[in-house]
């Protein structure tokens, strides 16, 4: 198809081109069922706009290229709307939705007769008006002061869900009013996808949406994920004749494409409306988008024309709005909480503000790198966000309300509970007191996260007993609860005789635990519920876990070496002669393992310099940055958990737990029934040739025995490698067995 004379032939392409990709968009952004590829989609669009560009007069206004964005504009010309858009009324409360009802009947003289209304959710976007002409889109506008607003034609084709032509179009003008919204999910990726490219963040999916449809350059809404709703007509001008009803019209819209909403319901009387209001409240936070209330409509057209307006409101309709999830306030100032892991949390001190249903005058605003990104100052009038139960927040800045005196939020150099130093590591974004466990704060919840209902669950140890408990020094360390007595639990405020027991009960109570929820309650930064399970079944033993060096969760292996290679290489390995002298394996393996480079060889070798040890590797060993041996283990937990097990203090917390009678059922690793080493207690030390530490530990553990990191007298033996260091001395002074490596297989077997 060359040349610039139009043809049939070009024209029919033209035409099933542009019919296919509208189907594609529909299959992909209303169905959710994409039926080609987006490599096959591109190939159509962009032959497409080739055939477009040179063939310009067969270009429409309807065609699936005019989607991607015109040339900027200087400025948006103006639109009068012919006929005006409208605003709402609001009702706050059930009485106001009834008073609104009665208005109603009182209007149209109904003494009896119940009203039929239509119900849709108010979305939180900008209202625009769209005119088709004879069935295609050719202008849109928004609202502006309700008589004249501005032309933003070309921003609104870029949007998906708005069809560029009508199906079935009766000829005429046909002119609809909807809302143009950002969904949760994609006003989070936005914001994600701003931040990365240092770009501005929105302060909601609201001015999201309005940023987006109000920008001179269309090709960069195009990129932005609006949608659309349409819940209303504007002046149509058709043969043929309108439908009666509301409900009529919305139907009469989405068969001609246009996208009506799912949730919205006919309903028979004001009753139902309050039904339906309280539903979509308290599923509000299940909905894809924001949502401000419920638009009720009566459903008669010919009602609604009776009843008219009243200035800029139909009397016909009402948002009845939900409690408000948003609203501004002054911060006041700023102040530093410190977390059981020591992390300091900026926090918001806000004239006290009713949003979402409460009042608030705190929110967090999560840690430095959010206040500089969200650019907060105190002093600022701020916007607060509540929405259900979720703590609220700070969300941002009104930046042309900023005071001339804002002052900018430093993080303290200093804990504000115990005076340590404050670190700030290059790698995270939170800023951590250095106190540890000689922190209050730490320790304070430390101690509310060990007897928490999902760690160990003692009930009734809140937080105003533990207070009392840290201030009066009967408790500073997790264990110090098992040694409480009745006495002592008497001399605190507001615990009597029965409630003593009852304490005293839940705490014995607790000492029978699980794996997993000792191991969360421990408190290890990161280790989560989850984590803490995958833990317990992973390692069986307390002992295996503490004793589990870094290299075991994420094997670091030889760098470059893929998952594939690492197969083939331990494919090869297994016909490596187990006689083969360490000063041949180099020779062998250049000579067997194909596809590895000389210095892969040597790295290998570097590693793994026996025979028996190529021998058993696994993929896992050998691959650069093989996968977490214990399923959501990454390298950085896995750093925090073998920090938390070296610090000697947790290791004498750990066993100060189990000494007092913390236990759960038995290991949950497999075991063929040999306890033989039940009851007998091993300190691992050094390095060995034919197992690696953790490989011990678990053999040890699976015969029943206890591995510990400090020896003391109680230890049955030290487990001695080379290099055993200060262990052996210690072992050598107390008498304690030591065991090599040879006499660790003869306990093995
Ligand atoms: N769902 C919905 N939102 N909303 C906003 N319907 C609706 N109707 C409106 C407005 C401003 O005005 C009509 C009364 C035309």
């Amino acid at each position: 198809m060359d040349g610039t004379e139009v043809t049939p032939e070009v024209k029919r392409r033209i035409k099933k081109l542009r019919d296919e990709i509208v189907h594609h968009n529909r299959q992909y952004h209303e169905l959710d069922q994409p039926e080609v590829t987006d490599a096959e989609y591109d190939v159509l669009f962009r032959e497409l706009q080739s055939l477009e560009k040179q063939y310009p007069s067969l270009i429409t206004p309807d065609s699936p290229t005019s989607r991607v964005g015109a040339a900027p504009l200087e400025k948006f010309a103006k639109v009068e709307h012919r006929q005006a858009m409208l605003s709402l009324d609001n009702a706050f409360s059930e009485k106001e939705l009834n008073d609104f009802n009665q208005r109603i009947k009182d209007r149209l003289k109904l003494k009896v007769a119940t009203v039929e209304y239509v119900a849709e959710p108010k979305l939180d976007g900008l209202a625009v008006s769209l005119v088709y002409e004879d069935g295609v889109f050719v202008q849109g506008a928004t609202r502006g002061d309700g008589n004249t607003g501005e032309d933003i034609t070309p921003n609104l084709r870029t949007i998906k869900s708005l069809p560029l032509s009508l199906k079935d179009a009766p000829d005429g003008r046909i002119e609809v009013r909807g809302e143009v919204f950002i969904d949760k999910a994609a006003f989070e990726a936005l914001n994600a996808h701003q931040a990365r490219q240092n770009d501005k963040v929105f302060v909601n999916p609201r001015n999201a949406a309005a940023g987006s449809l109000r920008l001179l350059d269309s090709s960069i809404t195009a990129q932005r994920p609006l949608r659309i709703i349409i819940y209303a007509m504007g002046l149509i001008e058709i043969d043929d004749a309108l439908p009666e009803t509301h409900w009529d019209m919305l139907q009469w819209f989405s068969a001609m494409g246009l996208p009506v909403s799912d949730q919205a319901q006919k309903l028979s009387d004001i009753s139902q409306c309050q039904k339906y209001y309280d539903r979509i409240l308290a599923g509000r936070e299940s909905l894809d988008y924001e949502i401000d209330g419920i638009v009720f409509k009566v459903n008669s057209l010919q009602q609604q024309i009776d009843l008219g307006f009243v200035s800029r409101a139909p009397r016909w309709a009402v948002a009845y709005k939900f409690p408000a999830e948003e609203a501004t306030t002054l911060l006041l100032s700023v102040d530093f909480q410190v977390g059981r892991t020591g992390a300091l949390t900026p926090v918001a001190r806000l004239e006290p503000v009713f949003v979402g249903g409460a009042m608030v005058s705190n929110a967090t605003l999560h840690n430095m790198d959010e206040v500089s990104r969200k650019g907060i100052y105190i002093g600022d009038t701020v916007i607060v966000r509540r929405a259900g139960d979720v703590i609220p927040e700070v969300v941002g800045a009104v930046t042309s309300k900023r005071p001339a005196d804002a002052a900018e939020i430093t993080l303290p150099a200093e804990c504000p509970v115990c005076a340590s130093p404050v670190i700030v590591s290059e790698d995270v974004a939170v800023a951590k007191c250095s106190g540890g466990f000689n922190c209050n704060a730490q320790r304070r919840e430390v101690l509310k996260h060990f007897v928490s209902r999902r760690a160990m669950n003692i009930d009734g140890l809140g937080e105003k007993i533990i207070d009392q408990l840290l201030e009066r020094k009967m408790v500073s360390r997790p264990s110090d609860f098992y040694q409480l007595t009745k006495d002592q639990l008497l001399e605190l405020d507001l615990v009597a005789d029965k409630s003593a027991d009852n304490l005293l009960n839940a705490i014995d109570a607790s000492k029978q635990t699980t794996l997993g929820r000792f191991i969360f309650a421990l408190g290890i930064p990161e280790v989560g519920e989850t984590t803490a399970k995958q833990l317990a079944i992973h390692f069986g033993a307390i002992d295996a876990l503490s004793a589990a060096p870094y290299d075991y969760y994420v094997p670091t292996g030889i760098p470059g070496i893929g998952k594939t290679r690492a197969s083939r290489i331990v494919e090869t390995l297994e016909s490596l002669p187990g006689d083969t002298k360490p000063e041949s394996l180099k020779e062998w393996l250049s000579g067997n393992l194909t596809g590895v480079k000389p210095a892969e060889v040597d790295a290998l070798l570097l590693r793994y310099p026996e025979t028996h040890q190529l021998q058993n590797l696994s993929v896992a060993e050998i691959q650069s940055k093989g996968e977490s041996r214990v399923e959501g283990v990454g390298q950085t937990m896995a750093g925090l958990i073998v920090d938390f097990f070296a610090s000697a203090d947790n290791q004498k917390e750990v066993n100060a737990l189990i000494e007092a009678g913390v236990q759960w059922e038995s290991a949950t690793v497999p075991n063929d029934g040999d306890e033989s080493l039940a009851g007998n207690i091993y300190v691992i030390s050094g390095k060995f040739t034919d197992m690696s530490r953790d490989q011990i530990t678990a053999a040890l553990v699976e015969k029943g025995a206890k591995v510990t990191g400090s020896v003391s007298k109680k230890t049955t033996a030290l487990i001695c490698g080379e290099a055993a260091g200060s262990k052996l001395a210690k072992a050598q002074s107390l008498g304690v067995e030591i065991i090599d490596e040879n006499a660790l297989a003869g306990l093995l077997n």
